[in-house]
C-alpha cells in the first residue's frame, strides 16, 4: 500500500517570474540598462552593445504597467505566494551609485501593496540574470571584487525599505549557471571561450561571499527575514552502470553542488579544494571572506526542469538541449519542443538528494513546460487548451507529493512563468509557460491582452484542494 499524497498546511503554492522577462519599461522610472538590454537573442547569440528594436524584453509583457491586473489574476487562482525579482538597475541604475533611485523603490512598494491586498506572500529574488549593464562594462561583472560592495548596498537598500512586508528572499538566481553562461548569470563580459577558469572561480567566490554577507545583513535588519540560495536542480544519471560513468556523475554533481554546499555549510568542501589544486586555480580569499561565508542560508531553493545523463566515454558524450547546462540525453525520456527532457520522477530524486545532503527546508521556485500555445475560441471566450501543460505539472506535483511522503521538508512550489513571458535562453515569447496567455508574438506584434488558459482553472483547483485534486 502506498501513502496518499498530502501537502502540508500552509504550503506555499504560487508562480514565479523575473523582472527582465515580464516588466518591460526598460528605460522608465529612472531605470538604468541591464545586461538583458544587450541580449536580444538570449544566450543563442553574443550580446550586442545596447537596446535594439528586436529585443522583446524592452517591453516584455508590460508588467510594469499591468501589475495590478496580473496580481489580481494570480489571486483568482488562489496563489499563496508570488516569486518575482527586483530589477537591480531600477534601484541602482548603474549599480555603483551610493544612493538608491526612489522611483524604482516606489514601484516595488506598489507591487507589494497589491500582493498584500490579496494576501499573497512575496518571495523576492535579488539578482535574476539582470546585472546593471554598467557593472558588466566597467568591471567585467562579478570578476571584480568591487561588486560585493555594490551588491551589499543594493541589498541593504531593499531590505530596509521593505522591512516588515517580506519574509522570503533569494540571493542569486541559479547561481551555478555562471559556469555555463557567465554573461547572463554573472555579468561577465569577457567571452566564455577567453575566460580563464581561475578568473571564473574568483567571480564565483565573489558571488558566494556577497550572498553570505547579505544574508548576515538581512538577519541584522530583520531577524524574521529568511534567506535562501537558488540553484539549478538537475539530477545527473549515469548513462551506464560502468564505474567510470558513476565517477563521472560524482564529478559532475560536485561541480554543481559546490555552490549550495558553500551556501549551506559555510565553507568550501574538500572536493572543491582538490579541484582547485588539480587545476592550478589559486583564489584570492581573505580572512574576512572566510568569516563572511559562515553566514549560511535559511533554506535552499531551486529550479527543476529536467534531468540529464553523464558518461565517461568521450564518444558518447553528446550535449543535448536543456536548461542552460544541458547534458547527455537520456534514451528513456521524451523531450519538450525545445529538446528539454521531461522527467517528473527526477524531481522526487533531487528533492530527496537535497534534503538528505543538507537537512534544510527546500523550496521549488521554478518548474514548468515551455510550449507553443494556440489561442482558440470556446463558447465565445478566447483560451488555450493546454492539456499538455496540465499533464506536465500534474505529473511533477505527484512526485512532489511522493517526496513529501518520503519526509522532505518543503516550503512551497512556484511554477515558472505563471504568466507568459520572454524566454531567458532564447528570448522568444512563443516559448510559453503561463496559466495566463499574453497576446504578444516573437515579432513584437500583439495587443498584450491577457487570456486564461485551461490550466488556469486546473491550477486554481489544485491550490484550493491543497493538492488533493491531483491525479496520481
Ligand atoms: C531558468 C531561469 C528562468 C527561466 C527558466 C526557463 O533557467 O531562471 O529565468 O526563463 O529557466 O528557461 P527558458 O526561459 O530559457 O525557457
Amino acid at each position: 500500500m502506498t501513502t496518499a499524497l498530502s501537502f502540508p498546511d500552509g504550503f506555499l503554492w504560487g508562480g514565479a517570474t523575473a523582472a527582465n522577462q515580464v516588466e518591460g519599461a526598460y528605460n522608465q522610472g529612472g531605470k538604468g540598462l541591464s545586461i538583458q538590454d544587450t541580449m536580444p537573442k538570449g544566450i543563442m547569440a553574443p550580446p550586442v552593445d545596447g537596446p535594439t528594436p528586436d529585443n522583446l524584453k524592452l517591453e516584455a509583457v508590460d508588467f510594469y504597467h499591468r501589475y495590478a491586473e496580473d496580481i489580481a489574476l494570480f489571486a483568482e487562482m488562489g496563489f499563496k505566494t508570488y516569486r518575482f525579482s527586483i530589477a537591480w538597475s531600477r534601484i541602482f541604475p548603474n549599480g555603483d551609485e551610493t544612493e538608491p533611485n526612489e522611483e524604482g523603490l516606489a514601484f516595488y512598494d506598489r507591487v507589494l501593496d497589491e500582493l498584500e491586498k490579496h494576501g499573497i506572500e512575496p518571495l523576492i529574488t535579488l539578482s535574476h540574470y539582470e546585472t546593471p549593464l554598467h557593472l558588466a562594462q566597467k568591471y567585467d561583472g562579478w570578476i571584480s571584487r568591487d561588486l560585493i560592495g555594490f551588491f551589499e548596498n543594493y541589498a541593504r537598500a531593499v531590505f530596509e525599505r521593505y522591512k516588515g512586508r517580506v519574509t522570503y528572499w533569494l540571493t542569486f538566481n541559479e547561481i551555478n549557471s555562471v559556469l555555463h553562461a557567465p554573461y547572463l548569470s554573472g555579468g561577465i563580459k569577457t567571452p566564455k571561450e577567453q575566460l580563464d577558469p581561475a578568473a571564473l572561480y574568483q567571480a564565483i567566490h565573489h558571488e558566494l561571499v556577497a550572498s553570505a554577507r547579505v544574508t548576515r545583513i538581512a538577519h541584522e535588519i530583520d531577524p524574521g527575514y529568511l534567506i535562501g540560495c537558488m540553484v539549478i536542480g538537475m539530477p545527473i544519471y549515469p548513462l551506464t552502470p560502468a564505474p567510470d560513468d558513476i565517477v563521472a556523475v560524482m564529478n559532475a554533481d560536485h561541480a554543481n553542488l559546490m555552490f549550495s554546499d558553500v551556501h549551506v555549510r559555510g565553507a568550501y568542501p574538500g572536493y572543491a579544494q582538490r579541484f582547485f589544486r588539480d587545476n592550478g586555480i589559486t583564489l584570492s580569499i581573505t580572512e574576512q571572506d572566510l568569516e563572511d561565508l559562515k553566514n549560511t542560508v535559511d533554506f535552499v531553493s531551486f529550479s527543476y526542469y529536467m534531468s540529464v545523463a553523464e558518461t565517461a566515454d568521450p564518444a558518447l558524450k553528446i550535449k543535448g538541449e536543456g536548461n542552460i547546462m544541458g547534458g547527455v540525453p537520456n534514451p528513456h525520456l521524451a523531450a519538450s519542443e525545445w529538446g528539454w527532457q521531461i522527467d517528473p520522477q527526477g524531481l522526487r530524486v533531487i528533492l530527496n538528494q537535497f534534503w538528505d545532503r543538507w537537512q534544510k527546508p527546500l523550496f521549488i521556485v521554478e518548474n514548468g513546460l515551455g510550449a507553443k500555445d494556440v489561442l482558440v475560441e470556446v463558447d465565445g471566450v478566447k483560451t488555450v487548451e493546454d492539456d499538455y501543460r496540465i499533464d506536465y505539472l500534474n505529473d511533477h506535483l505527484v512526485q512532489v507529493g511522493e517526496a513529501i511522503a518520503d519526509g522532505v521538508d518543503l516550503l512551497g512550489y512556484t511554477t515558472w512563468g505563471c504568466i507568459d513571458l520572454v524566454s531567458a535562453s532564447t528570448a522568444q515569447l512563443s516559448k510559453r509557460y503561463g496559466f495566463i496567455y499574453v497576446d504578444r508574438n516573437d515579432d513584437g506584434t500583439g495587443t498584450l491582452d491577457r487570456f486564461k488558459k485551461k490550466s488556469f482553472d486546473w491550477y486554481a483547483e489544485v491550490i484550493r484542494t491543497n493538492g488533493a485534486s491531483l491525479s496520481a
